[in-house]
């Protein structure tokens, strides 16, 4: 199995005859910079060709973000199963996931769970973001079994683990992209939550499974974002395209959906700029990115997924409203989890609005974003060995 289905059978979206996906003339003088793109439904007008390719210089090379060199050729398909795993990869999930883990240490150490005992572990959990609902499954499952009995710290982490995985299994899904090519995905959330590195590191493994791929650097306020984006494309092998500097995100995503069509793209990897979920001018944005990209083809972006920061806690409920709300999203990333993260928050996440959990996080480089695996994340979540 690979991880998005390239290779199986597709078949490329017909190229659109000019006049039926061209976008409208625009009625609105370009917007200033920082403010954010005029809400319409037309992308601005092409200001001359989409800039950029694989091969372009990087401008400052201090931009790029930290990965291994990139290897001539194509590495091999890399398979989703667990011996693809890199060494190590528990590990950094286990201590990456320890704030919340450790929280439980000790406190049930050979203890009676009595009725003071779940009632502490359920603020503990809760504590933890696993929110209110697990909570009580967990306490549930305990006092059925061990009530009145002693209960050791391993039991009650095996308890966790076992509600975590039962919870988040049924969201575990891989990206599916074997769709009609060329695939649009979407990138969004908040400011520094690691769309770009997310979406770079997927690329890579989209051009390692022998896909072509566009990516567009939809943060055109921002040149460290552009040139992030640019030296992933380049590491991918990617045809990356930008727009000048303040240009509008919708046009550029206009084109980009365009230029995959042109050159029978398999993917289409759009980025963002970041924004907080509660800037509603800077969340219609999103809005209009939507509806420009779907004026070429109604099933696009096939995927919007939401990049979420391990590391937040709960306010990633708050982001995954708010982002399903503009902007439709259709799965989650979520980064950070080699870091100091609080990952408990996905559990709610996924229970709360049903979202598919695609990858997490461990790291900066390039093969650093692995499939999620729900028993994995649930037993370092709960401290307990792979
Ligand atoms: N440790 C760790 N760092 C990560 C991970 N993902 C991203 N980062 C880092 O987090 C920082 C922010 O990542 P970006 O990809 O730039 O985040 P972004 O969402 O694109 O940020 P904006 O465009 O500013 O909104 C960078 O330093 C990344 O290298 C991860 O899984 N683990
Ligand atoms: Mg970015």
């Amino acid at each position: 199995m690979n991880w998005f289905g390239f290779g199986r059978k597709k078949s490329k979206s017909e190229a659109p005859a000019p006049e039926e996906a061209a976008p409208e003339q625009p009625a609105a003088p370009a917007e200033e910079a920082p403010a954010p793109a005029p809400v319409e439904d037309t992308p601005e007008p092409v200001a001359g060709p989409v800039q950029g390719d694989a091969l372009t210089p990087v401008p400052d090379p201090a931009m790029a973000p930290p990965a291994p060199e990139v290897p001539a050729t194509p590495a091999p398909v890399q398979q989703a199963s667990a011996s693809a795993k890199p060494e190590g990869f528990f590990k950094r999930l286990a201590s990456g996931l320890s704030k919340s883990s450790a929280q439980l240490s000790g406190v049930f150490t050979r203890r009676k769970l009595d009725s003071e005992a779940l009632d502490e572990l359920e603020e503990l959990l809760i504590a933890a973001d696993l929110g209110a609902a697990t909570a009580a499954k967990v306490i549930d499952r305990l006092a059925k079994d061990r009530f009145d009995k002693d209960v050791t710290d391993t039991e009650i982490r095996q308890a966790l683990a076992d509600v975590i995985t039962e919870t988040l299994e049924p969201f575990q899904a891989p990206l599916d992209i074997s769709g009609p090519a060329p695939q649009v995905l979407l990138f969004v959330g908040v400011n520094g939550s690691g769309k770009t590195t997310t979406l770079g590191k997927l690329a890579v493994k989209m051009t390692r499974e022998g896909a072509s791929v566009i990516t567009a650097a939809g943060d055109t306020f921002r040149a460290a974002a552009v040139e992030q984006l640019e030296v992933w494309s380049k590491r991918a092998g990617a045809q990356f395209l930008s727009r000048p500097h303040g240009a509008d995100a919708a046009g550029l995503a206009y084109d980009a959906v365009q230029e995959g069509r042109r050159t029978g793209a398999d993917a289409v990897l759009i980025d963002t700029a970041g924004r907080l979920q509660n800037k509603a001018e800077l969340m219609e944005e999103l809005r209009k990115i939507l509806r420009v990209i779907a004026k070429i083809d109604e099933a696009a972006p096939h995927h919007v997924v939401l990049v979420l920061d391990g590391t937040v806690g709960s306010n990633a409920i708050s982001q995954a409203e708010a982002f399903m709300e503009a902007a439709k999203v259709t799965g989650i990333v979520m980064t950070k989890l080699d870091g100091t993260a609080k990952g408990g928050a996905l559990v709610q996440v996924a229970e709360k609005f049903g979202l598919p959990i695609h990858f997490i996080g461990v790291g900066e480089g390039e093969d650093d974003l692995q499939p999620f695996i729900a028993r994995d994340f649930a037993r370092a979540l709960a401290g307990l060995d792979a």
